[in-house]
């Protein structure tokens, strides 16, 4: 068509990756998408969400100028207004309270570019290591757990290696929902011959099409885990050259898991003890092995343990090092991998170089020209429980929803109120956002240049394909535009490209890469450098990061709040393959949107029944955190003391209810299971949204509302 064109990028969705053309009109509307039929991953295909992009970048309802708070809502502002109040809020903060009283949160769906800068702004601009981002209750057990087992908490494979595996594990993870395009090649493979083994509480798609289903009970990863370990030392199928030539700690876990045999822990497992050896004989005499997993893994209390758990079977049978193996931890969002790898995270700077390594810290202030604090940061919840103790008063944070999608939310909700000034820069007006002191117009990944990294380690450029909508603009020029107002040049950069150029001479893993050669090959995966030029697409060939791999043992933990009389219900949380995260992109989408109504209970029906409950009846949910209303779905995809809740609606927010319990080692919220109870509304009374039921409630104990 005349006055189009086509500009490659990459989906700004999950982190699988996908390659996709956007279709521009007159260099100025996004009209349409299409797939890129060369790229590694996707060959030719997208999702449903990808499909939909134009409408989640759509300038209908995005941010066009600043917003500053006044007591009778939101007032448009200059550019010029929002940054004199953001520059006195700091300013103000810090000399009263010091530098660790402000902190970042930064975005796992913004550029490497966006990450870097956010870093750097915390610890160079404002002088703390309090920044961090949705890993945190995501993959942070896996960048915990994998880098004392291996040295490193990446996925250890790329997705073609699923091509070549003879086994594929899919534990606690729900691919063909949340990583689609992969999800159908394990589809594919599966259909070629490999056998499929699902270990979910809940029947999934791909458990459906497996060839063995361990429906486990929720909590039970790391008794499974041992269990199987068991059997395969007992067996003798552990791959003992393996062992003796690149681990160490075999012995030891060899004695950790004499008394877990299979019938001993079959009930706390959930599942016949039969099940458990015949998964026990296939992974233990598998040619290649692949095991995937998710959040079944890493949304627990025993997050850490439970991914230290899968490394210790993938190494003992030696399912490690060779293409079609591994342990590969399926990063959710599309630039999750990176906001890690840039260093939003409050322990590490850049590349994972901990902030406690004094040559570390020696490094990074000298290439900045500035002292950098050594002091670890405070996580995201910790900057909530900080603030709620009225030590922590300013936050910037930029694409992320917390009020929809951090445990807890009446804390979360309380902590942001506790803010002397909280800045979000955002697309749309999201629920955190409508409690921001300034509102900022981000531009979309269609609004500016950049990398995004996805689950494989590939690093990819992402193409400006129209102007910014309105006056919004990128994240690091908005970040650089701060830091020039507090009288810091540390964020000066021309364009991105000399962010990504300043960001890979000091990450180790990403100095070979520029954009040039990005281009001209389809990303290259980390590391990237002088002896790897053309990137590494399978981790651990030779030897591990930290010499030899370190079987751990670990013991189960149980779960912090188990069903009980009051609460006589387990609810996990789940995903829906139209929906995405806090739902403020894919629920502009009139397709994503017609194929599932607003919030969901699903329910066994003999749970159902039990309560006098119908398909699609509206029900009261409570915890002994928060109370909301939604309408059931009887499914037996659920085993009955199960039921689920997807995490997208901000009118029916599972998250009034989540527990914010943590694993020790990676503050992670146990976001996969806490205790609820459920009760039918009275015949006629439609479901109100949260937003309704907390305006009646404020001011009194949301507990004592009618459900
Ligand atoms: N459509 C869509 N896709 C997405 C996202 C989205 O919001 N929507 N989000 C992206 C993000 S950020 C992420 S992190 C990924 C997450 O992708 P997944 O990891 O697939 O996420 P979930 O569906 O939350 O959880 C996975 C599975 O864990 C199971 N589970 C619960 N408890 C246990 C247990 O004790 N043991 C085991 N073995 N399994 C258990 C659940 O039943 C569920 O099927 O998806 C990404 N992709
Ligand atoms: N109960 C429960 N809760 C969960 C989970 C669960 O399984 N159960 N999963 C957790 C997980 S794994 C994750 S990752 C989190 C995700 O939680 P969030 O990170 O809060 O979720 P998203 O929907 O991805 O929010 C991203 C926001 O970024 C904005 N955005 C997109 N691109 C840009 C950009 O370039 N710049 C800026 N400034 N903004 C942008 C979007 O408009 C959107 O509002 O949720 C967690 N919460
Ligand atoms: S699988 Fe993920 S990256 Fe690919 S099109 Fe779907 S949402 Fe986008
Ligand atoms: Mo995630």
């Amino acid at each position: 068509m005349p006055g189009q064109q086509s500009v490659q990028t990459i989906c700004p969705f999950c982190g699988v990756g996908c390659g996709m053309n956007l279709l521009v009109d007159h260099q100025e509307s996004v009209v349409g998408v299409s797939p890129q039929s060369d790229h590694p991953i996707s060959k030719g295909k997208l999702c449903a969400k990808g499909w939909s992009t134009p409408f989640a970048i759509e300038p209908g309802d995005r941010l066009k100028h600043p917003l500053i708070r006044t007591p009778n809502g939101f007032r448009a502002a200059s550019w010029e207004e929002a940054l004199e109040v953001i520059c006195f809020g700091l300013e103000d903060i810090i000399t009263r309270l010091g530098p660790d009283a402000v902190g970042v949160i930064s975005s796992a769906r913004a550029s490497n570019e966006d990450n870097y800068a956010a870093q750097k702004f915390a610890r160079a601009v404002l002088g703390t290591n309090n920044v961090d981002h949705c890993a945190r209750i995501c993959h942070s057990p896996t960048v915990a757990g994998l880098k004392q087992t291996l040295g490193s908490g990446a996925m250890t494979n790329s997705a073609a290696d699923i091509d070549q595996a003879d086994v594929i594990v899919v534990w606690g993870s729900d691919a063909t929902e949340n990583h689609a395009i992969l999800g159908g090649h394990i589809i594919e493979a599966k259909l070629r011959g490999a056998t499929l083994i699902v270990v979910d509480p809940r029947r999934t798609r791909l458990a459906k099409l497996a060839d063995l289903h361990l429906q486990v009970r929720s909590g039970s990863n790391i008794l499974l885990a041992n269990a199987l370990l068991h059997e395969i030392y007992r067996h003798g199928w552990q791959d003992q050259a393996f062992l003796d030539a690149r681990c160490e700690g075999a012995e030891a876990l060899a004695e950790a898991v004499a008394d877990c045999s299979p019938s001993r822990l079959s009930e706390a497992i959930g599942v016949p003890a039969s099940q458990i050896q015949t998964l026990a004989r296939i992974y233990g005499q598998a040619g290649n092995a692949m095991i995937f997993y998710g959040m079944g893994i890493t949304q627990f209390v025993s997050g850490t343990f439970n991914v230290m758990a899968l490394a210790n079977l993938a190494l003992s049978c030696g399912q490690m090092g060779r293409p079609g193996t591994g342990v590969n931890p399926l990063r959710g969002q599309n630039n999750v991998q990176g906001a890690c790898d840039m260093g939003c995270l409050p322990n590490v700077y850049p590349g994972y170089q901990d902030v406690a390594d004094p040559a570390a810290r020696q490094r990074i202030s000298d290439y900045w020209q500035c002292l950098v604090p050594n002091r670890t940061g405070l996580t995201s919840m910790g900057m909530t429980r900080a603030a709620l103790r009225g030590v922590f008063k300013g936050m910037i944070l930029f694409g992320e929803d917390p009020v929809v999608t951090d445990p807890d939310q009446n804390e979360v909700l309380a902590s942001l109120k506790a803010l002397d000034l909280l800045v979000v820069a955002e697309l749309t007006m999201t629920e955190t956002a409508s409690h921001a002191h300034v509102v900022l117009p981000a531009a979309s990944f269609a609004e500016k240049n950049g990398t995004f990294t996805n689950c494989e380690r590939r690093v990819q450029l992402v193409h400006q394909a129209i102007p910014p909508v309105g006056e919004s603009r990128g994240d690091w020029q908005w970040l650089g535009a701060i830091a020039r107002r507090l009288g810091s040049k540390a964020l000066d950069w021309t364009d991105s490209q000399a962010v990504f150029d300043e960001m890979a001479a000091i990450t180790p893993n990403y100095s070979g890469m520029t954009y040039p050669k990005l281009a001209r090959h389809h990303g290259l995966q980390w590391p990237c450098n002088e002896t790897a030029p053309d990137g590494t697409a399978l981790l651990h060939q030779t030897s591990f990061p930290i010499g030899r791999a370190r079987l751990i043992p670990v013991h189960h933990v149980d779960i912090d709040e188990p069903a009980d009389g009051d609460y006589p219900l387990q609810l996990t949380t789940n995903r829906l393959h139209f929906h995405y995260g806090c739902g403020s992109m894919s629920r502009k989408s009139p397709l994503l949107e017609r194929e599932t109504p607003d919030g969901i209970l699903f329910i066994n029906p003999l749970d159902a029944q039990s309560l006098g409950l119908r398909d699609h009846s509206a029900v009261g949910v409570r915890s002994r955190r928060g109370y909301l209303e939604t309408r059931a779905i009887l499914t037996d995809d659920l085993p009955p003391g199960l039921v689920s809740m997807p995490y997208h609606f901000h009118e029916a927010p599972s998250n009034q209810l989540t527990n914010r319990a943590m694993d020790p080692i990676s503050k992670m919220p146990e976001l996969k299971v806490c205790a609820v109870r459920v009760c039918p509304l009275p015949e006629g009374q439609q479901p109100r949204p949260i937003q309704a039921i907390l305006a009646q409630t404020s001011g009194s104990d949301p507990q004592e509302t009618s459900g």
